[in-house]
């Protein structure tokens, strides 16, 4: 896979706002919000994308979804909010190292767009 903008941000070479980190994760606001909370939950490890996740990754994968929890529960939002994961350009991926969106206080529809 070629380096991407998170990457970057893994390495500390561009900056974020940080809401949390581990050795396994990283969790950080989105620069273009389509809510008030709108974080971004990645793995450090580089995975393009959900589909090229394998068998070796499943505690990984179980990691992030453990720490959308715990953020939603620090940033006081775990009664609503929605995760997403965009696979694949046709789905509007835009950048290729797998995250975890979490949009929080919003008005919620379904389905969704
Ligand atoms: P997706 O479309 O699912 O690939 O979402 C990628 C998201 O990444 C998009 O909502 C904007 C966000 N993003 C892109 N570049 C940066 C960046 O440099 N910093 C931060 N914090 N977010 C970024």
């Amino acid at each position: 896979m070629t380096e991407t903008i998170f990457k970057k941000i893994i390495d500390k070479e561009i900056p974020a706002d940080i809401i949390h980190e581990d050795d396994i994760s990283l969790v950080f606001r989105d620069i273009n919000p389509v809510a008030p909370t709108h974080l971004l939950i990645i793995p450090k490890k580089p995975i393009d994308k959900i589909s090229d996740a394998n068998q070796e990754d499943q505690a990984l994968l179980g990691h992030l979804f453990l720490v959308a929890g715990e953020v939603a529960r620090k940033l006081g939002v775990e009664d609503a909010f929605r995760l997403v994961v965009n696979n694949g350009a046709g789905a509007q991926q835009t950048v290729f190292h797998l995250h975890i969106h979490l949009i929080a206080e919003r008005e919620f529809n379904w389905p969704p767009g």
